[in-house]
């Protein structure tokens, strides 16, 4: 399934040295024939629950190789991965993700062996492995010297909490679409008005939660509040 990280930043930041990945199956860490590493729930109900022998044999493997790693385990009952959460993890030298299957894990390993728990949003997967591979991606963009000039310059928008403004590139004209005229003017000071109205004013369209954070934190200046009244006129919204 990791395949997925050996293209684009996290192949980069590989080839760079910044990030090293390796894995370590728990079936590999089995000891009956069948190699099982599920068994049905105590208690009953549907599915199966993943044993604590073959995931500690396998967290002890890992450990070998990363003594003091922070083990995170990837589950939906986890607290939502957000950027201040990648920020600190990238400056986490050692991570072991653990990836469930089936129902989860059994609670007892959770307690034994992880650190933290982060779930990427409310909605069911099959496993923890996608999820590992978001948190890796978004980990590899933080670790020094993976962007290259062009991508450096583009920081996300969650870094200060507005949405991104609209890009356009050539041709100027598709079906009767033009680019705006004032990103053709030349005019700089104009442009940089413009994408801060478009990015307050998708905001307040698309993720007003974000816009009530932000005021919080610290209130819009009186541009951004002009800004986002102008663009409310012109949605006919307002
Ligand atoms: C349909 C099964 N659900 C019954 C209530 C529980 C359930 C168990 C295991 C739901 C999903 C999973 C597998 N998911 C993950 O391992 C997972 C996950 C996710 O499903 N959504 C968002 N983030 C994550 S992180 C790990």
């Amino acid at each position: 399934m990791f395949a997925a990280l050996n293209y684009g930043i996290p192949r980069r930041a590989q080839e760079k040295g910044a990030l090293e990945l390796e894995y370590w199956d728990p079936r590999c860490y089995t000891t009956d024939v069948h190699r099982t590493v599920d068994d049905t729930p105590y208690g009953g109900g549907p599915g199966m629950v993943m044993k604590v022998a073959p995931l500690q044999a396998a967290i002890a493997a890992a450990r070998e190789k990363l003594p003091k790693a922070t083990i995170i385990y990837l589950s939906p009952q986890g607290k939502r991965l957000d950027h201040a959460t990648i920020a600190q993890l990238s400056e986490t030298p050692e991570l072991i993700l653990l990836c469930g299957r089936y129902e989860g894990i059994d609670e007892r390993l959770i307690a034994l062996e992880v650190d933290a728990e982060y779930s990427i949003g409310d909605y069911v997967l099959s496993g923890g492995e996608l999820p590992a591979m978001v948190l890796i991606d978004a980990i590899s963009r933080h670790l020094p010297n993976v962007l290259g000039d062009s991508d450096s310059a583009i920081e996300d928008s969650f870094v200060d909490a507005l949405l991104d403004c609209p890009h356009y590139t050539r041709p100027a004209e598709i079906a009767g679409k033009s680019v705006p005229d004032v990103l053709l003017s030349g005019d700089h000071a104009a442009i940089k008005q413009w994408r801060l109205k478009q990015s307050l004013g998708r905001t307040w369209e698309r993720r007003p939660d974000l816009l009530e954070n932000r005021a919080k934190q610290k209130t819009l200046s009186k541009l951004e509040q002009s800004l986002l009244e102008d663009y409310k006129k012109d949605s006919g919204r307002s």
